[in-house]
């Protein structure tokens, strides 16, 4: 069987040869008000079967009826400019599936312990693909996670999405920020008979959200789909992380985002969990980290999926406000972010983890190289 073959029927779209319960990964979607039990191996399709029956909400329609009732429902809203100084950032992402491949290394192995790792890791994702201005070409691979959206306080993210699904997957996605400022316009949260115009991007359309970055996004935060196919969706793969810089602050000399994610049988169709780095399993396959000693270095660290992390560095201790004052292993949890940063001052090949065991051991780990 190829890749695709493989991928297809991993997602019970050829056929389930097998009835696989796995209580564990098990969760409730609630899918344009249908309630989906997600269980069982491949119970994707379900998700996507039930995604595909959600109607465009009545407020989006023709002309558009208001979203609602009640006055908060009659407000209009303007698209926001940048304050002085500041910039429209424009990014430009286009929702693609593609198949991804946990474990990409060959042979797939765990350098951590010289360890094989058996049996099929690639599925079909959902992801945020860059692409150029106007959505001209890719401008990078199809990945997990999308592309980082960076900007400074007093920007403006202009971010264009396309809904480039294949047609076998007829379902509406959005983009949901967190940290900056918007107007429920650009919420790109679907609520039924109360969508705006960003909470709803069918297949094949595109919509273009404008957020602010204020002093007060300082910092590094997810985003997210959040259509009716939310957590489906996310959990494959739709999410990314947006940054934003203090006025003319001190870029860090090394700079990684991490996020720590499960992808469980009944979302990849695979015979097994993976607990995942940015979409790879074990160290060799997630993100190698290279610095050397006197950077500044900026490791983030978010939660994406329905349990809590403690993130931990080998060798390293740094502040992390509310928690420590210094620390070397903090809890985050879903669509949370803890930052380590510190001035690299040891040399040496390091492991970074997640300390929850069960997630250590299955994949939630990777390299960290200092060089003198
Ligand atoms: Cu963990």
């Amino acid at each position: 069987m190829n890749d695709e073959d493989q991928a297809s029927e991993a997602a019970g779209l050829v056929g389930r040869r097998s009835f696989l319960a796995v209580g564990a990964g098990a969760f409730l979607c609630t899918i344009g008000g249908e309630r989906v039990s997600i269980s069982e191996r491949g119970d994707v399709a379900k998700a996507d079967a039930a995604a595909a029956r959600v109607p465009r909400p009545a407020s989006l329609v023709g002309a558009g009826a208001a979203p609602g009732t009640d006055p908060v429902d009659r407000l209009t809203f303007t698209t926001p400019t940048p304050a002085p100084g500041g910039k429209v950032r424009e990014y430009w992402l286009e929702v693609t599936d593609a198949l991804w491949d946990i474990v990409p290394s060959r042979p797939r192995r765990d350098q951590w312990h010289g360890m094989p790792i058996r049996g099929r890791s690639v599925f079909r994702a959902f992801v945020y693909q860059p692409m150029t201005a106007g959505f001209a070409g890719p401008a990078g691979p199809a990945a997990i996670p999308g592309p980082t959206l960076e900007c400074e306080v007093g920007d403006v993210l202009k971010v264009h999405v396309r809904n480039g699904l294949s047609a076998r997957f007829e379902q509406a996605i959005t983009l949901h920020p967190h940290g900056v400022r918007y107007t429920p316009e650009y919420d790109g949260a679907y609520m039924g008979d109360f969508t705006r115009a960003g909470g709803f991007i069918a297949r094949g359309e595109e919509f273009t959200y404008a957020f602010e970055a204020r002093p007060d996004s300082v910092g590094v935060w997810p985003y997210h789909d959040h259509g009716p196919n939310h957590t489906m969706n996310t959990m494959r793969g739709l999410f990314g992380a947006i940054i934003v810089h203090a006025k003319g602050a001190r870029r860090p000399d090394v700079q990684q985002v991490l996020f720590l994610h499960q992808l469980l049988p009944p979302t990849t169709g695979l015979e097994r969990a993976f607990q995942c780095i940015n979409g790879r399993a074990y160290a060799g396959n997630t993100p190698t980290i290279r610095a050397r000693v006197g950077q500044d270095v900026a490791i983030h660290a978010i939660g994406m999926d329905n349990n809590f992390h403690d993130f931990h560095i080998h060798g390293h201790r740094w502040l992390q406000e509310g928690i420590g004052p210094i620390t070397d292993t903090p809890s985050v949890g879903p669509n949370e972010t803890i930052t380590a940063r510190f001035t690299e001052d040891n040399p040496g090949r390091w492991l970074y983890h997640c300390h929850v065991f069960s997630h250590m051991d299955a994949g939630m780990a990777g390299w960290y190289l200092v060089a003198p």
